[in-house]
């Protein structure tokens, strides 16, 4: 069965564990700091223009959203950390919303980490990559914003990465464009395999 990428739905903002949902549903959960271009990934994906915007300012709004796929699965996307702007309070809210989430790994079923292939993956995105492993399920990394590299910069660049966020060889590491759309086909079926839909 081909999935429809066009019938995309969002369902609802998750602020507390209550609201997770559980529905067996597989989830691929997609983590980055703010404003890496998670919202972009995620609609060149679903090749659409602004569907994944929702509402929030830059680290304001600290809720997990879930976009249903054709009824088959769900995108997940995580609350974006690294912002600089945020109060304490916000930051130990994300914290516990995050660890909740990761509490549950059966919920997940795939990991999406995406990071800004321009710049070395900080000790935040380290201590995301990790609470991805730890949860067990596959990880895939997106090295988002290719657009910004000059083409000898592309190798170094994912080898820093991997380096960095010690990807094992099982974890696929994608060079991406959400702007040009350099890597969107490989995402998607590395998704949908990954999430055992095809
Ligand atoms: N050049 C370039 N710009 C990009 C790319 N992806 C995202 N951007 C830009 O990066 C900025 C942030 O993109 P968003 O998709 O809003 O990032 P986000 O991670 O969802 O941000 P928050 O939800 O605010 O944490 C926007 O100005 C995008 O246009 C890319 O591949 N190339
Ligand atoms: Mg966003």
């Amino acid at each position: 069965m081909a999935i429809n990428l066009q019938n995309a739905e969002f369902i609802l903002s998750a602020a507390a564990p209550k609201s997770f949902l559980r529905d067996g549903l597989p989830q691929v959960a997609f983590a980055g700091r703010s404003n890496v271009g998670k919202s972009s990934v995620i609609n060149r994906l679903l090749n659409r223009k602004n569907f994944a915007r929702v509402g929030a300012a830059p680290g304001k709004t600290i809720h997990i959203n879930y976009f249903k796929i054709d009824r088959a699965f769900y995108l997940v996307d995580l609350p974006g950390y690294g912002y600089a702007k945020v109060s304490k309070s916000e930051r130990d809210r994300w914290g516990k919303l995050m660890e909740s989430y990761f509490a549950h790994p059966e919920l997940m079923t795939l990991g999406v980490m995406i990071v800004d292939s321009r710049h070395k993956p900080t000790a935040d995105d380290c201590t995301m990559a990790q609470w991805f492993k730890d949860t067990g399920c596959p990880l895939i990394v997106v090295a988002n914003k290719l657009d910004k590299l000059k083409k000898s910069e592309i190798e170094p660049s994912l080898q820093t990465i991997r380096e960095t966020l010690e990807l094992g060889e099982e974890t696929t590491l994608i060079p991406f464009s959400a702007e040009k759309g350099t890597g969107r086909d490989e995402l998607l079926s590395s998704i949908l395999s990954g999430a055992g839909l095809i």
